[in-house]
C-alpha cells in the first residue's frame, strides 16, 4: 500500500503539501480539479500543472478523487455519450501525465449525506454525523441550507452550491431511474471506458453510496457485498474496481468489512480506512480512527486488506475536528495525520508478524 492524504487543491484546501510532507510515511495525494466542472474534458494543460505542484513539494499524485461523472451518464439520457466521449478524452489525458487510478461514484443527486456536520464528541471534537430520524423530516431540496452554515465556508465536493442550486431539477432528472436503469446505465459508461483504461491502465475505483442505502426515495447500488460483486462480474475487467470505503460500506452494521475486503481481492484500487461510532443502527457519527473509540475493528479492516495483498493508495479518511482548526468538515489536518500514523502503526506490525509466521 501507499499512505496518502486527500488533498484539493490550491484556494480550495486549509491544507498545504508542506503540511502534508511533514506526516510520517505519506509519500502521494489524491486530488482532484476543483474548478473543472463535471462533463468537461481535464486538459492535459491543468492536469500537468498540478502534477508539477505537487512534486515540487516532494509528493505525488498517487491518483485522483474524484473525477465526477454527469448526470447524463448516470440517467442514461439521450446526450450521454457526448459526456462519456469527455471522460474518455480525460482518462486519456491522465493516462498520459502517468497518472492511473480514478475514483468515481455512481451516487443520484448527492453525494455523501450526514445531517450534522460539526457534532460535539465528549472530548470537545466535532464530528459528521448521521441520523436517519433527521434525513426522514427533511425537505431533500432544503438539505443543502440545513447544513450550509457549518461548512466553515468551504465548499465541500458533491455539494458545490452551484449545483445544490438545481437540487429540484436534479431529482426530476432522476424521477424513473430506479436501481436497475442506474445498474444498466454504469455497465454502459464501463464498457465504454474500459477501452482506454486498457490502453491507459487506469484503475477505476467506484466510490460506495453513502449511507449505504437509498435516501429520499433516489436508488442507491453500490451498498453491499452482493451488488459490488454484480458490478465486478457485469464488467468483467480488472481495471473495473472498487474504493473500499470502510466508512461509507460501514454504515450498513450488516456489511462484513473484512469478509467483503477478501472477496474483492484484485479489484480494490484505492482505500478509504476510518472509524464510525454507532449509538442505534441509523443514528451514527464519524470518530477518531483508533478502533477503541468507534464501532469497527480497525485491525481486522487492515489485515483483510494486508492479506488479499493489496497495494494501491490507501488514506485516512474523513477526520474529526480537533485542537481548534478550522478547514472543511472533516478535511483537517490534524486528525487525519493521526489517522495515517495510525494506520502505518497497524500495517507494520501486521507485516512484521506475517513475516515472522
Ligand atoms: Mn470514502
Amino acid at each position: 500500500m501507499e499512505m496518502t492524504l486527500r488533498w484539493f487543491g490550491p484556494g480550495y484546501d486549509t491544507v498545504t503539501l508542506s503540511q502534508i510532507r511533514q506526516i510520517p510515511g505519506v509519500t502521494g495525494v489524491i486530488t482532484t480539479l476543483y474548478d473543472t466542472a463535471p462533463g468537461d474534458v481535464w486538459s492535459r494543460e491543468k492536469i500537468r500543472e498540478r502534477k508539477r505542484e505537487v512534486e515540487e513539494a516532494g509528493l505525488r499524485i498517487s491518483g485522483i478523487e474524484s473525477v465526477n461523472v454527469h448526470d447524463a451518464i448516470k440517467t442514461g439520457s439521450e446526450d450521454r455519450d457526448r459526456y462519456i466521449d469527455n471522460y474518455i478524452e480525460t482518462l486519456k489525458n491522465l493516462g498520459e501525465e502517468d497518472i492511473h487510478m480514478v475514483c468515481y461514484n455512481f451516487m443520484p443527486v448527492f453525494d455523501w449525506t450526514r445531517t450534522e456536520l460539526a457534532r460535539v464528541r465528549a472530548d470537545g471534537s466535532t464530528v459528521l454525523a448521521y441520523t436517519q430520524a433527521a434525513v426522514d423530516a427533511l425537505d431533500p431540496e432544503k438539505m443543502f441550507a440545513s447544513i450550509e452554515g457549518d461548512m466553515n465556508g468551504s465548499v465541500m465536493p458533491g455539494w458545490e452550491p452551484e449545483r445544490m442550486a438545481h437540487v429540484k431539477e436534479l431529482f426530476e432528472l432522476y424521477r424513473d431511474v430506479d436501481d436497475e436503469a442506474l445498474f444498466a446505465n454504469l455497465k454502459y459508461f464501463l464498457e465504454r471506458i474500459m477501452p482506454v483504461c486498457d490502453a491507459y491502465d487506469i484503475n477505476m475505483a467506484i466510490h460506495p453510496d453513502d449511507p449505504a442505502w437509498s435516501v429520499f426515495g433516489l436508488p442507491r447500488i453500490i451498498i453491499n457485498k452482493e451488488n459490488i460483486l454484480r458490478m465486478m462480474k457485469m464488467v468483467d475487467n480488472p481495471h473495473n474496481g472498487v474504493t473500499f470505503c470502510s466508512g461509507s460500506y460501514g454504515t450498513n452494521l450488516e456489511n462484513d468489512l473484512p469478509d467483503m475486503i477478501r472477496s474483492l481481492k484484485g479489484r480494490i484500487h484505492f482505500a478509504h480506512v476510518r472509524n464510525l461510532k454507532f449509538h442505534s443502527p441509523d443514528n451514527f457519527e464519524e470518530a477518531a480512527h483508533l478502533s477503541s473509540d468507534g464501532s469497527f475493528d480497525m485491525y481486522e479492516i487492515v489485515k483483510a486488506l494486508y492479506e488479499i495483498g493489496f497495494d494501491g493508495p490507501i488514506r485516512p479518511d474523513h477526520g474529526r475536528m480537533i485542537w481548534g482548526e478550522k478547514a472543511m468538515p472533516g478535511y483537517g489536518l490534524y486528525d487525519r495525520a493521526l489517522g495515517a500514523a495510525y494506520i502505518n502503526g497497524l500495517w507494520e506490525a501486521i507485516d512484521k508478524q506475517h513475516r515472522k509466521g
